[in-house]
């Protein structure tokens, strides 16, 4: 049996029931036979056994008082997954699907995803099963201060620096960043996506949204085309779906569709990103008003649908496996050219063969996505530095960021005799540097 094959069976018998760990495991490790045969020494130092074992799990209780005066009671969590080429690095997920499962993938797939970034961060993810919709601000901050207080222990600017994912924004950030600066008495760069007027870097909020579409511009103009002109479908309404949008529009895109967790909109003329941002960013309400406020768009109940509209490129911005078999073949049947992944492993297993059987060009999250934690390591940058860059400063370097990393995937798959499976040639050029630093490091 091969060793990535033993490995991922035994992780399995391992960690039961953890359906999206053995999913993410599975994704990367079926392609890492081809390095791990030309290196043997990886086997000899167990390398991809310690790879897939967090170094540290932290789970904990989140006690915390509602507007009726009743108390409510949330899990915590923290994975401190790799800190091989630097500090744990990851967003904080608040949803009431979170559970160890779910954050284990998204810090598996992070420990790739930051090192392909080319910046000095290891991987880590975290987050509660607490739902921030329907509640009030005083709730919000009561259940951020309280997931604080036992957090704070955990990490630091450079142990561990989370940052935001679903549910967790600015406004979270601001309450999870006021109650460590009062226990530890420290104003640090300890979590990013910070405001920028205490520790924020401007670019941060647009990052992961512009970098999915500096990426996609990238593969699109190695092919002699642009975004000129195209069909664009977009799922989610949320940090990463309106800045990819606001970013695809800029560069004469059409997009005609988005959704959130109740339905989705078409509007056959373009979307007005105003309108979406005042639903979504001020409002924090359901994208269904958008039809109500624009003649012309329609509202469908349910997600699915979404990827039943022919578009050029599709932009899955939501959560994981949004896209299965059957939408995939239905995105390919329409025309669909490009998928870019915004969201972490919006696409099945299933779906991935559906894409990479089709000749499309599949771009996948851990490369597609990587714009949003790159910024955050800027914005660590710019806090130990003192400095505080202009927009466009941090804009060109992430566009560069953003380029290199479509070449390194690129010429790694090319290199291994995958040309343009680029699967495989993140996750083997994600690896390298994460398996290189495990090496050096000894037994640890
Ligand atoms: P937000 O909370 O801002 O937005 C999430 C969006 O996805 C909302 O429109 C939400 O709808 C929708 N959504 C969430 N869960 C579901 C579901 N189960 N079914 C259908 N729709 C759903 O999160 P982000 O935009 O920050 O994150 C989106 C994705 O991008 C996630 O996969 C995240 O891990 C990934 N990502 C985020 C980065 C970042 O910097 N923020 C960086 C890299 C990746 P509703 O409002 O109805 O819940
Ligand atoms: O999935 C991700 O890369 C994020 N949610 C962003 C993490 C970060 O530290 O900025």
């Amino acid at each position: 049996m091969k060793y990535v094959d033993k490995v991922l069976e035994n992780l399995k018998k391992q960690n039961p029931n953890e359906p999206e760990f053995h999913q993410a495991a599975t994704e990367i490790l079926t392609t890492l036979a081809p390095i791990v045969e030309k290196h043997p020494e990886y086997e000899a130092a167990g390398l991809l056994e310690r790879f897939v074992e967090p170094e540290r799990v932290i789970m904990f209780r989140v006690p915390w008082v509602d507007d009726n005066g009743k108390v409510q009671v949330n899990k915590g969590y923290r994975v401190q997954f790799n800190s091989a080429i630097g500090p744990y690095k990851g967003g904080l997920r608040f949803h009431p699907s979170v559970n160890l499962s779910i954050i284990k993938f998204l810090g598996l797939e992070q420990i790739l995803k930051n090192s392909l970034t080319g910046l000095p961060i290891g991987g880590g993810k975290g987050g509660s099963d607490f739902d921030p919709k329907g509640k009030s601000d005083r709730e919000v901050m009561a259940f951020c201060q309280s997931f604080m207080t036992e957090l704070y222990r955990h990490i630091g600017a450079d142990t561990d620096v989370p940052a935001g994912d679903i549910g967790v924004g600015g406004r979270e950030i601001g309450y999870l960043f006021g109650q460590y600066k009062r226990i530890r008495d420290e104003h640090v760069g300890v979590l990013t996506g910070r405001g920028l007027t205490y520790g924020g870097s401007l670019v941060r909020t647009e990052a992961t949204g512009y970098g999915l579409v500096y990426i996609t511009e990238e593969a699109l103009k190695m092919r002699g085309d642009s975004f000129n002109g195209k069909t664009v479908v977009i799922s989610g309404s949320g940090n990463v779906a309106i800045y990819a949008c606001e970013k695809a529009q800029s560069l004469g895109a059409k997009v005609v569709a988005m959704y959130d967790s109740n339905g989705y909109i078409y509007d056959p003329d373009g979307i007005k990103l105003d309108i979406i941002k005042d639903i979504k960013e001020v409002k924090r309400g359901r994208i269904k008003e958008y039809a109500e406020r624009v003649s012309g768009a329609e509202y469908h109940v349910g997600c699915k649908g979404i990827w039943s509209i022919p578009c050029d490129v599709a932009l899955p911005c939501a959560t994981q496996n949004e896209i299965d078999a059957e939408s995939a073949g239905l995105l390919v049947k329409n025309g669909v050219k490009y998928v870019a992944e915004g969201a972490n492993m919006p696409s099945t297993l299933e779906a991935i063969e559906v894409f990479q059987k089709s000749g499309i060009v599949f771009l996948p999250a851990k490369a597609a996505n990587a714009g949003g934690v790159a910024t955050s390591a800027l914005e660590m940058a710019q806090s130990s530095g003192r400095m505080f860059w202009s927009f466009a400063e941090v804009d060109a370097k992430l566009k560069n960021i953003m380029v290199n990393i479509y070449h390194n995937i690129d010429n790694a798959a090319k290199e291994y005799g995958y040309e343009g499976n680029y699967v495989m040639g993140a996750n083997i050029a994600g690896f390298i540097k994460v398996a290189t630093a495990m090496m050096a490091h000894g037994i640890v």
